[in-house]
């Protein structure tokens, strides 16, 4: 709540989460209905700053949107956009839970499209590494300003005719925080509105704490409509064909068409939070982090780790976690984003700058995250999952969890069963729920200052060769171990089984900037303190020779927090090897658990080192070249040398 600190007439002076604010009393508000001609039919134009106002009108008189509409964030408003989207045949009720709907997509609108996701800048050597002559460059897509500019004339003139513009004021992070940043999102989709008041902070919270000083991120997204007018799906209008999705860090701006897919029009998301947001960070001096958040209390010690795994390597597990060894508990603090940045301790502090859970559903169940089942059978947006006869919600993993007799609806719309061919929920499906309702929510969740990051954790799926955990040898090593992260992918169609994967820092989708300036930044971070993380590699995936996992994940992992923890506070339980510190033997708690193969899961194989450095090294030189800090160069060829002694 405000605090009401001085009024004059046409005046009241608050402070609002420590921030001072000037509110013009209501009595004094001209009655202003049309932006730039064009009704406003809800909300309060008063609401908007004069810069806000601007580029709402500039992108008015692009979009032609029939009506404006400002977001409040209330729940009137809120449930009368769910009435309007159940109308359009959007979202479906699903009356077994409280307050959930399923949305179905376009078949063909049902992922982020990296390839036609680009970051503009004048210089394209200031988005993407130069690659190696004949070598296509995989690390993020460059546009000229030029050229955005065309292409978003040519998608965006006119594309709101007959829609309403939705006016979205938005903060990531807690509103008011010093970690936080505000941006006003433009759509066309009211599913992306109701989506968005899930994901993140909207509305009166927002402006309220606006005036004309404050900066935006500009977002400006359409659904779009196909060059030939005519929308296939018209309770999912999209424009496949034509998807774009632009970054312009120059001005902080984002403009997303042609997909409603939460990956590409969420735009608080990966756009704002990673992709400009790592911009930010570079300029500010901070981390904008494919991480989750977790607070870890062992016998009374509380910690925070953060830990970045590629998309779809079980983050949301991880942070929501339900540890097996008694006198433990994990809290979450958040599943997807970390923005970390030193504090004048020189203690590195992290916020989550969302409010939701964008998570997928398939694979989610009692046995796997106990916690998220706990979390999202109410006021939540499931996307493209299966349907079932009792009004409830189906995917692959939920298997013990339905009623028996109900019948099943496909996330296509049609009927399902467990001989079908395909699979009942896309692979890619999704739940949209409010963090707060997670069970074990961390009580500093939404801390203004963030929490204390103790520990950074990167992993991936490795099938072979990569043991349950190591340690990174100091900061340098650890930046290594970020960049040349690798995970098992699910091919694409051209390729048969499974590939390997680079992801270096979890990010390679998502980088706003050159991947190779974005190490040296990294590598900076050892000036700002001395009191720098520790830095672990895990991997929970190493298969033994009868293609079985070794390890027994999920609940039990907090085996290997606890033997991070033991690091933390420097216990003598650590053997250096080639590739960094490994659990002495005995060291790593397995009490209570059968059947463990500690060698094969610690196993280094001096063949497969050597070759995965040299994948390593071969992708650097390809993809990164001249970009490459030497500082990296170095580390790789020192850990060569000891693969070499291995
Ligand atoms: C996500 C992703 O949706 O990483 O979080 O793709
Ligand atoms: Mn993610």
């Amino acid at each position: 709540m405000p605090e009401i600190i001085q009024e004059d007439n046409d005046y009241t002076y608050a402070i609002e989460a420590g921030r001072y604010s000037k509110h013009l009393k209501l009595s004094n508000y001209p009655v202003f209905h049309h932006l730039r001609g064009i009704s406003v039919i809800h909300g309060d134009l008063n609401v908007l700053t004069e810069k806000v106002r601007a580029y709402v009108e500039d992108k008015i008189d692009l979009c032609q949107p029939d009506t404006i509409h400002i977001c409040d964030g209330t729940d009137r408003e809120n449930s009368n956009l769910l009435n309007l989207l159940q109308k359009q045949g959007t979202i479906v009720p699903l009356p077994k839970y409280q307050n959930c709907w399923l949305a179905r997509t376009n078949p063909a609108d049902t992922a982020r499209v990296e390839s036609k996701t680009f970051i503009c800048t004048e210089k394209k050597s200031d988005t993407i590494p130069t690659p190696e002559e004949g070598v296509k460059g995989s690390l993020g897509n460059w546009m000229s300003p030029e050229h955005m500019d065309k292409e978003v004339i040519a998608r965006f003139t006119g594309c709101m005719k007959k829609r309403t513009m939705y006016v979205i004021p938005f903060s990531m992070g807690p509103v008011g925080s010093p970690l936080s940043k505000i941006g006003i999102q433009l759509t066309d989709s009211a599913y992306v509105v109701a989506s968005m008041r899930i994901m993140t902070r909207i509305g009166q919270a927002v402006t309220n704490i606006m005036d004309d000083t404050t900066e935006f991120v500009k977002c400006l997204h359409s659904v779009g409509t196909p060059l030939n007018g005519v929308v296939e799906n018209p309770s999912w209008p999209c424009d496949p064909e034509r998807t774009l999705i632009l970054h312009k860090p120059q001005t902080n701006e984002i403009v997303s068409y042609g997909s409603g897919y939460g990956g590409n029009s969420l735009l608080g998301k990966k756009c704002f939070a990673l992709r400009i947001g790592s911009t930010i960070a570079k300029r500010e001096g901070w981390l904008a982090e494919h991480m989750l958040i977790l607070g870890i209390t062992k016998n009374g010690k509380k910690r925070y780790i953060a830990a970045a795994f590629p998309s779809a390597c079980g983050k949301t597990n991880l942070a929501m976690m339900t540890p097996t060894l008694p006198g433990y508990k994990v809290e979450c603090v958040g599943d997807d984003i970390a923005w970390m940045r030193f504090d004048e301790n020189g203690q590195l502090r992290a916020i989550n700058p969302e409010n939701g859970f964008f998570g997928v559903a398939p694979g989610t169940s009692n046995a796997s995250n106990p916690i998220a089942m706990k979390t999202i059978f109410k006021n939540t947006i499931f996307t493209n999952v299966a349907q079932t006869s009792d009004g409830g919600v189906y995917w692959e993993g939920m298997e013990n969890e339905i009623n028996d007799n109900v019948e099943i609806t496909d996330w296509l719309g049609k009927p399902w069963n467990k001989n079908s061919k395909t699979p009942a929920a896309h692979p890619n499906s999704r739940f949209c729920t409010p963090a707060k309702q997670c069970p074990i929510i961390d009580p500093l969740w939404e801390s203004p200052e963030g929490v204390p990051i103790s520990a950074i954790l990167f992993g991936g799926r490795r099938p072979v060769g990569v043991p349950l955990i190591h340690e990174a040898k100091n900061w340098r090593h650890a930046v290594f171990m970020g960049a040349s992260l690798r995970s098992e992918a699910t091919a694409a169609a051209e390729h048969k089984g499974k590939i390997i994967m680079h992801d270096p820092f979890a990010m390679r989708p998502f980088f706003g900037y050159n991947f190779g300036h974005y190490l040296q930044h990294w590598l900076n971070m050892e000036k700002r303190t001395t009191n720098l993380p520790k830095v672990f590699l895990v991997n929970w995936f190493r298969k033994g020779s009868d293609g079985k996992f070794l390890w027994p994940g999920f609940g039990e992992n907090c085996r290997v927090l606890d033997w991070i923890l033991k690091r933390l506070d420097n216990e003598d339980c650590a053997d250096n090897t080639p590739i960094g510190l490994i659990p002495k033997k005995d060291s790593l708690n397995l009490e209570g658990l059968n059947g463990i193969d500690m060698s094969e899961l610690f196993k280094l194989d001096a063949e497969f080192w050597e070759q995965e450095i040299n994948a390593i090294q071969k992708y650097f030189e390809e993809q990164v070249g001249k970009d490459l800090p030497p500082a990296i160069r170095e580390e790789c060829d020192k850990l060569k040398n000891e693969i070499k002694n291995m």
